[in-house]
């Protein structure tokens, strides 16, 4: 191979001879060499702005009086650089002393006081006081609109570090510069409140504001050198943004982003400002609690441990193993789920074991395991949106549900990616799109074939990847030979031109990722929708190599893990599968006890069992399948009809209500860990503060369990599990804490110790072999509108609120933006029902009926309503189908018939 190598320049910097690359700046190549030179506007994610001029340095013979600004000027060749003469500090003290005469002093009132760039740097340069009296017309201008930050024009040293990550990182373009002279500064445009404008609160420009003109209202309550920063993972999406952790008195006052490879030091709303709160809520469960006569009452940890085991071992020896079943929690880390489902194979002696993937992205498990191999995100996120010609994003809402991710897509977009998007609303996305697609929910599968038809008809397929790489292509071109755009057109309620035109964009493409979340995955078909994904990569030889991929979105922080660490029916830990007797024969070796061969039930088929009397103990670790399983009505009697439910949470939840037994679980915030992200990512978590009250270790309380059921089991550590997890599966072999302490993250397959882990799957070899085309034709989903159900109802989220709420419902702030249901609603169909914005309608499906309040707009599309089941006013779930996918047995949460009408 031949060897390259970069260019360098070689060059004096005060006094030092240094050796950097060629195309280097001035201020990196002196950091390089441990010199820092000041700066106030600098973002190292940005090209340089040259805007603050605190970065001047002097080039020997340069022009102008040889001083350049460090940021913006390269290194030549024999430069000689001054950073720190006398003519270079005059000029910075020039530079403070105009931001001083600006500036509201008021430091000592100041919620950044402390921790003020403004503040050292003027300490530095001895510009303690400003030499332009008088000019500075003080008022009083600060907007406190938003709920999280305060901004202060008066600390504003025009840096324009906040609307730089506005635009060019979070992509949202809210801040500009207003006004002109004195009276300049940096605002929402038109001059709107914070709170008028199209903020999305995610805190990037208070996070990257020196001084403290932008700072958020918590702030207030503490000084930051005051504070201890733990590093960890955000306990939201699936992301996996890293974040530091602000500590103060055994208490997390505020959270900062990081450096972390998904996320490049940004976060969302709910990472930046409601990560936290809720581990110090009041109402955290403390205690074990057994129900007695009704009522829960407090008991001590031997107590409740007793009874637990007491009540399922008489289970199991009365009705079997088989009759005992447990989900793991996807918010919780990989060593807490490979004990949970180690003590259900183990101690419950049963596979009746599954986590939130269930109704979520099961059918992408499978659905990528059967065609590729394995069930998992091909690439990465930085790939997949950095340097790419074109996105092709399928039913997800990225912006709200991955911000962060959302928010690197518009920044693709910026950098002349073209991104379309099939969904079946407006999202935020399609105003950054070339082509969005607005196929009716439901009926993915059709538009695929459709697309696929329009590749191979007009001789876009790549035959060389099809040949070398994929086997049952026949059957899959004749099946799609049928699906032409115009009859495809018709079954989306699209235009037959939208098809041909996004095939022929996506095809033709260089380099262009597949991107979909639950929009193709909950749906009766989602399996057939998810392996509609594989056909399509394949179809164009697009998988298997950078910016390319069929990249599912996994949902929670840790859902992946979850899945990873054998949650799952059908799964020991690292996907080997129940049904393979040499499986069961090293598990047995590996934990030495006798397993049960049978395949388990999944979530979704345990409720039901339980309803027949066949499930009889449930053991729920941090779900809420009362409030976010499909047809409320019917988990109620299931829950109602076992003899014995454990429920081990952190809040006192709607599930946990029907338990007889509640255990504290503690947060992420107050124990060690690992979550996998979305891109096969382990992360670290570390604790940050301690437990509440009694709570223990979540793993040490399965531990005890199984223990007390007569297999014993015990571990010092979080890191001692990732041992024994790196033993018994092969792709986590490389994976330890040592090296994911020094290397920050390790993405599976890590197959040994110096195997530096995967970024991009299937290159050269799909796991599986050969990839697998599938001729899936389309199926309608289960219940259609029809005369007395005359809306299509589809369910999702939004940007401010988590799921069943546990979590961001206890964020003030987060509820001051959202705080109550709602039903998005065509402004055609609104009218006609004489419906107006902000009414109260009542919405019904066969299930039963809700009451929740009308969002008019044009969003959904005419017929077509959506809602979210984030609010226990109106919550969704008692009104939607569960109605499975027969393979992944997913729930149909993306569609189902509703009638609407107004409430007087
Ligand atoms: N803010 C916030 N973020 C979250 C969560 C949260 O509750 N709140 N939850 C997390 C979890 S658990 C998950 S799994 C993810 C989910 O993340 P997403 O899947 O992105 O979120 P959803 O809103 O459920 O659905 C995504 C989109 O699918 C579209 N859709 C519906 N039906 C169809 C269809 O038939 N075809 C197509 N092409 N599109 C369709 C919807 O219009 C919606 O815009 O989000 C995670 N992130
Ligand atoms: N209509 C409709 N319903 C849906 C969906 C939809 O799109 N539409 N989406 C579905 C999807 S994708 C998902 S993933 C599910 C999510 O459904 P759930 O998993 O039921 O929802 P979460 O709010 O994430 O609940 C997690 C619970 O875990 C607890 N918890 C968090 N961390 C820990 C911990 O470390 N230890 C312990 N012991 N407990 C902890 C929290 O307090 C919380 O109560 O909802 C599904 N429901
Ligand atoms: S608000 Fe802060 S980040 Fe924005 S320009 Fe002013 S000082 Fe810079
Ligand atoms: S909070 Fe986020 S969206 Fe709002 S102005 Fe700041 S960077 Fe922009
Ligand atoms: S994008 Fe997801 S992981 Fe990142 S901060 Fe937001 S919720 Fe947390
Ligand atoms: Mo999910």
């Amino acid at each position: 191979m031949m060897e390259t190598k970069t260019a360098t320049v070689t060059l004096t910097i005060d006094g030092q001879t240094v050796t950097v690359p060629e195309g280097t700046t001035l201020l990196k190549a002196a950091a390089m060499n441990g010199i820092e030179i000041p700066t106030l506007c600098h973002l190292k994610e940005l090209a340089p702005d040259g805007s603050c001029r605190m970065c001047m340095v002097e080039v020997e013979g340069g022009r102008k009086g040889g001083l350049v600004t460090a940021c913006s000027a390269h290194v030549h060749e024999g430069m000689v650089i001054h950073t720190q003469n006398k003519k270079v500090r005059d000029s910075r003290r020039f530079v403070l002393d105009l931001l001083l005469s600006n500036h509201k002093l008021d430091c000592f009132k100041c919620p950044s006081n402390g921790d003020c760039k403004l503040q050292d740097y003027s300490l530095e340069y001895g510009m303690l006081e400003t030499s332009f009296h008088g000019q500075r017309q003080p008022g009083n201008q600060q907007d406190t609109t938003n709920p999280f930050f305060d901004y202060d024009p008066e600390k504003c040293i025009m840096c324009r570090r906040c609307s730089r990550v506005c635009q060019l990182r979070q992509g949202r373009d809210v801040i500009s510069i207003a006004k002109r002279g004195f009276d300049t500064k940096m605002m929402p445009a038109y001059g709107e409140d914070w709170d008028q404008s199209i903020c999305e609160s995610c805190g990037n420009c208070v996070s990257v504001c020196l001084t403290g003109a932008l700072a958020s209202k918590d702030q207030q309550k503490f000084r930051k050198w005051a504070t201890t920063k733990i590093r960890t993972t955000c306990p939201h999406c699936g992301t996996g943004c890293q974040v530091d952790l602000l500590v103060k008195n055994n208490v997390i006052v505020g959270a900062e982003p990081a450096d972390g490879p998904a996320n490049r030091n940004l976060l969302c709303v709910k990472g930046k400002f409601a990560s936290y709160k809720f581990v110090a809520s009041g109402d955290r469960l403390t205690t074990p609690l057994i129900k007695r006569q009704g009522q829960f009452v407090p008991a001590s940890w031997d107590e409740a441990l007793t009874l637990i085991a007491d009540k399922f071992t008489a289970l199991k020896q009365n009705y079997g193993g088989n009759s005992l079943a447990g989900f793991s929690c996807s918010r919780s880390t990989n060593e807490d789920n490979y004990v949970f489902q180690k003590m259900v194979r183990t101690a419950f002696g049963s596979n009746n074991v599954d986590n939130c993937a269930r109704v979520c992205h099961s059918a992408t498990v499978h659905g990528l395991a059967h065609t590729l191999g394995s069930g998992a995100m091909t690439n990465t996120i930085a790939d997949i949106t950095t340097d790419v010609d074109v996105i092709l994003l399928i039913g997800s809402n990225t912006t709200e549900a991955h911000p962060v991710i959302g928010s690197q897509i518009r920044q693709a977009v910026q950098h002349g990616t073209k991104l379309i998007v099939i969904d079946p609303r407006k999202i935020d996305l399609t105003k950054n799109s070339t082509m969005h697609l607005q196929a009716k929910a439901g009926t993915n599968v059709a538009l695929i074939n459709g697309m696929m038809n329009v590749i191979i008809r007009e001789g876009l397929a790549d035959q060389d990847f099809i040949a070398k790489r994929t086997e049952g292509y026949t059957a899959m071109r004749e099946l799609v030979a049928d699906y032409t755009p115009e009859k495809v057109a018709k079954i989306c309620e699209i235009e037959p031109e939208e098809i041909i035109n996004a095939a022929r964009l996506y095809a033709k493409a260089g380099k262009a990722p597949i991107i979909y979340c639950l929009g193709v995955t909950e749906h009766s078909t989602g399996t057939e929708g998810v392996m509609s994904m594989s056909n399509l990569a394949m179809l164009v030889g697009k998988i298997g190599r950078p910016g390319c991929g069929v990249n599912p979105l996994r949902g929670q922080n840790n859902v992946q893990g979850a899945c990873d660490m054998g949650c799952s029916p059908f799964d020991f830990p690292g996907y080997q599968k129940v049904a393979d007797s040499k499986t069961i024969a090293k598990f047995e070796k590996a934990w030495a006890t006798k397993l049960n061969p049978q395949i388990g039930l999944t979530s979704t088929q345990v409720l039901p069992a339980a309803t027949r009397g066949e499930i009889k103990g449930l053991y729920i670790f941090g779900e809420d399948p009362i409030v976010t399983d499909p047809d409320t009505s019917h988990v109620r009697h299931a829950l109602e009809s076992l003899d014995f439910l454990v429920v081990q949470e952190l809040f006192m939840t709607e599930t946990a209500a029907y338990a007889d037994v509640i255990l504290p679980g503690i947060s992420f915030a107050e124990k060690d860990g690992t979550f996998t992200n979305t891109e096969r990512r382990i992360q670290r978590i570390r604790k940050a503060v301690a437990p509440r009250g009694g709570a223990r270790e979540d793993y040490k309380v399965f531990c005890e369990v199984a223990t007390r059921m007569g297999y014993s089991m015990t571990y010092d550590s979080p890191s001692q599990i990732m041992a024994e997890i790196a033993q018994v599966v092969p792709t986590f072999a490389g994976v330890n804490y040592k090296r994911l302490d020094i290397l920050g993250s390790l993405q599976w397959p890590c197959r040994s110790l110096d195997d530096p882990g995967t970024p991009i799957m299937h290159v050269g070899q799909f796991s599986r072999g050969r990839g697998l085309f599938m001729a899936i034709p389309y199926k309608p989903a289960k219940e259609l509108p029809d005369a007395t159900y005359p809306y299509l109802m589809s369910t999702g989220r939004m940007l401010y609120q988590y799921n069943t709420r546990a979590m961001t419902g206890r964020t003030a702030g987060i509820n001051k933006l959202a705080n109550h249901s709602y039903i998005e609603i065509n402004y055609e169909d609104a009218n006609r029902l004489g419906i107006k914005d902000g009414d109260k309608v009542q919405v019904s499906s066969r299930r039963g009926k809700i009451q929740t309040y009308a969002a008019v707009g044009d969003q959904v599309m005419q017929s077509s309503v959506f809602m979210t089941f984030h609010f226990p006013d109106g919550n969704v779930n008692e009104i939607t189908n569960p109605v499975f996918d027969d393979i992944a047995i997913i729930p149909e949460y993306k569609v189902c018939a509703v009638a609407i009408e107004p409430v007087k």
